[in-house]
Formats: structure tokens, sequence, C-alpha cells
């Protein structure tokens, strides 16, 4: 295959704990909208964000760290708040829009713009992500690690051109011009879904010190893809992997049912949601052969979220996931439509070891 050079990022080799000594640690996970309160009051639980699914928002007085809103309902009887965390103090606060939190080595944030009649999804993207940036950077936090995008109608046609490729070039721009050129960065593990709510919502994790991206044998890498799928291809990886003295983390990106280039299976979502699995497990081989430690199986894993179109095919996921990732990795289902409109289902996961 043509690709198999570039499936290895240059600096695999170099990749190693040597050049991550930062003792920080992030945690990640999904607790009970119940338990939140009690969360934001525990003294020595240093919270650098809350994402809240949903059209409602989260109440949190005394909060001082910030809370993404993301325009997606989640799927089952007991809503959850995801949680990021550091094991030390963070500071918190707001930058042209952004509301982050920062903890040495890490710097989350959030930003979400409107569309109005003169400014239109590909002017905002392309601001948004220079506003990132460039904050990222001046921060001294260089290194994008995963970012997810959300913004709503993104399968809609608008002067001939679907929404989502649109925001392909928006962002492809904004890299371009900021971030990949000046810095030589790597683009991040990325998600785009779309969303009934009106803001594009851009959230992302960056680091100080380097991650290391790993593509999928599988599949070309998304910035290869042909112009069939947007002028401007998707500007992301299919994997960050980030290690620090004490811990080491794997963003995958969200997975689909794409093969080389294209989607697979067509209206059948059992068969998708195996190519995506088939997906995953290969990417997880891969990963491990290149020397991403503690990630070799599905159930290594700490977090996985499933976004689906159609909410009735929610139980039979449920099912089957539960046998591919095990117990002890925990699954959330929100409704959304996925970037490409012949695809059902798009999976992401994080690991944390
Ligand atoms: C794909 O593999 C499916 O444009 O940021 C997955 C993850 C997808 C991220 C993005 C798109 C993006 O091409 C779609």
């Amino acid at each position: 295959m043509s690709e198999s050079r570039s499936i290895v990022s240059p600096d695999a080799a170099r990749y190693s704990k040597k050049h991550a000594l930062s003792t920080r640690q992030i945690d990640i996970t999904y607790i009970p909208v119940d338990s939140f309160t009690e969360l934001t009051t525990q003294p020595g639980n240093f919270v650098l964000a809350a994402i809240s699914y949903g059209a409602k928002s989260l109440e949190a007085k005394n909060a001082k760290f910030p809370i993404f809103q993301v325009e997606i309902e989640q799927i089952g009887e007991r809503p959850v708040i995801e949680v990021w965390s550091s094991s030390s103090q963070a500071c918190y606060g707001t930058h042209n829009g952004i509301s982050y939190s920062q903890d040495g080595e890490f710097l989350v944030g959030s930003i979400s713009t409107l569309e109005t009649s003169s400014s239109k999804l590909e002017t905002i993207t392309k601001k948004a992500y220079e506003i990132i940036t460039k904050f990222v950077m001046s921060r001294g936090y260089n290194h994008l690690l995963r970012v997810w995008n959300y913004f709503p109608s993104i399968n809609v046609e608008e002067n001939g051109l679907e929404r989502y490729k649109t925001f392909c070039t928006g962002r492809a721009v904004a890299f371009r011009s900021k971030y990949i050129k000046d810095k030589q960065q790597h683009f991040p593990a990325a998600s785009a879904v779309g969303t009934k709510g009106n803001y594009l919502t851009i959230c992302f994790i960056a680091s100080k010190t380097p991650g290391l991206n790993i593509e999928n044998p599988r599949q070309i890498s998304a910035y290869n893809y042909p112009p069939k799928y947007g002028a401007q291809s998707p500007s992301f990886s299919r994997a960050s992997y980030h290690t620090s003295f004490h811990e080491d983390r794997l963003f995958i990106a969200g997975t689909a049912s794409i093969v080389g280039h294209e989607t697979k299976h067509v209206r059948n979502f059992e068969k998708q949601l195996g190519e995506t699995l088939n997906n995953i497990s290969t990417l997880l081989k891969h990963a491990k052969k290149i020397g991403c430690t503690g990630f070799g199986s599905p159930s290594s894993l700490s977090l996985a979220k499933i976004y689906i179109r159609d909410k009735r095919n929610v139980d039979f996921a449920h099912s089957i996931l539960g046998k591919f990732f095990g117990l002890k990795v925990k699954t959330i289902f929100l409704q959304a439509d996925i970037c490409r409109r012949d695809l059902l289902l798009e999976v992401e996961c994080i690991g944390i070891k």
C-alpha cells in the first residue's frame, strides 16, 4: 500500500518517556449528574473542566472551573457529566471567547460561536481555530492533542457544498497559517459531529510536551483523503498518544466504517459497527507495535463515546460494545449526525494508564 510509509509519524522512533518528564496527570471520567454538586465542593479535587451534554445547561453553583456545554442529547436514563481533572491545582480564565484552564502541562478549553448572516460557517470555523492555535501557542502549550467539533446541520448542503466540507476548509486554512507552518506541529485527534443546536462549539486539550500521532493501517490518513470528500482534506489524525512520568494516555479520534477512504456497508448498522470496531482494534495493534504501551486491547481503554444517528440502534450497539470493551470501559451514547451522510455511527475512545 502506498500509504504505508506515512503510517508511522516520523518521530515515532524518537518519542519516549525521556522526552516527557512532566509529572502532571489528567483524569477524564463520566459521573452521574446527581454526583456533580458533591464534586464541585470536594477539597483536593482539581477539576479542569466539566462537559455537559444536552439542551439543559448544568447548574453548578460555586464551581470555579469552566463548564463546556455541548448541544447533543445523551441516550439513556442516567445522564452523566464528563469531568476532566488534574493532579495539580489549575488556574482558570477566559480569553477571546475561550473558557479555559491550565495546570502547567495541560491547557483545556472551549469556544462557542454563532453563525450570522455575514459570518458563515467557514469564516467562524477559521476564526475559532485561529484564536485557539494562537492562544495555546502564546501560553506555551504548543501541542493540540485532542479536539472535538460540534455544529448544526452538518450534512446539509449550502451553496452547493455540504456544511462538513465547508467546516473542513475553515479548519484547514487556519491550521495552515498559524499552527502547522510555524511550529511544524501535527494535527490533533478529533471528532466532528452534528448537533441540533445553534453553536459551533470546539473543545480541546493541548499540552506543553508533544504527543505522538498514530494513523490506522486500514485507513488512508484523513489529511490525505482524495478531493471528492472536500477540497480541503480533514485536518485530524487517527489517534494521539501522550506520555508523562507517571501516566500514558491515548486519544482515539472519532472512528467510523471507513476502509481506505471509502464508507463501507451503507445502510447496514450492524456491519458498520463491526467495521468500526475492526478499525479500533487495528489501530490499537498498530499503536502497540510502534511503542505505545498499555493499550494493547479494547478492554485496556478507559472511556468510549458512541455517536449514533438513529436512536433505535442503541440497544444493539450497547450489547456489541459491552462485549468488545468489557465491563471496565465507561461508555456513553449520544444521538448525533455523523460527518458523512452514509455513516450511521462513530466511536471515540480514551485510554489512561
Ligand atoms: C472519518 O474517518 C470519519 O473531520 O475532525 C472522524 C473524526 C471523522 C474526525 C473530523 C471526521 C473528523 O473520516 C469522520
